[in-house]
């Protein structure tokens, strides 16, 4: 698979297609931000001289985050921190052969210090968090996104109190 959008901010990476039907949370929450991810599958074993090379030119085509998934061994997100001084996500992601995705964790969290990767929660909750906040760290140069991550957030909050008022009603 692989969304070339020459004019993303937003690279989202993962280890295999296998990784899509989680990764699709985090790219249906980017496309709520309005933007529009370059999408890629790519591995840190076994396409390591593509996942380096798109490393090190990500930041001169603009993008200005990136979100790197993967399960088992997880070294995509290191790998991209090795050559990238880009914010790298890291999405830590539950394989068949591991179901709680401890081991992506520990591959995904545990990087030496000297290069971040920022580490979400396993799955799709993680995916989920990881396109937030990648509109937070674009937010931080962007008045517009910055208004977009607001409303976000208080239409979360208003689903919140609809379902706690729901709650009441029925107790
Ligand atoms: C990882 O190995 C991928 O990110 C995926 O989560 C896992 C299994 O990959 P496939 O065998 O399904 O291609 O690198």
């Amino acid at each position: 698979m692989t969304t070339s959008n020459k004019n993303s901010t937003v690279a989202v990476l993962m280890g295999s297609d296998s990784d899509l039907p989680v990764m699709q949370a985090c790219i249906d929450q980017l496309k709520y931000f309005k933007i529009e991810p370059e999408v890629h599958v790519m591995s840190a074993h076994r396409t390591p001289d593509i996942a380096a090379d798109f490393a090190k030119s990500a930041e001169k085509k603009g993008i200005k985050v990136i979100i790197a998934a993967a399960g088992m061994a997880a070294h995509l997100a290191g790998a991209m921190a090795a050559h990238s001084q880009l914010p790298i996500i890291g999405i830590p992601l539950a394989a068949s052969s591991s179901p709680a995705g401890l081991d992506a964790l520990l591959s995904t969290v545990q990087m030496p210090p000297g290069l971040p990767v920022a580490t979400m929660a396993v799955g799709k909750a993680g995916a989920k968090n990881a396109a937030i906040l990648a509109a937070q760290i674009i937010a931080t140069a962007d008045e517009q996104m910055k208004n977009k991550v607001k409303i976000f957030r208080q239409e979360q909050t208003e689903k919140v109190l609809k379902k706690d008022k729901a709650l009441q009603e029925k107790l």
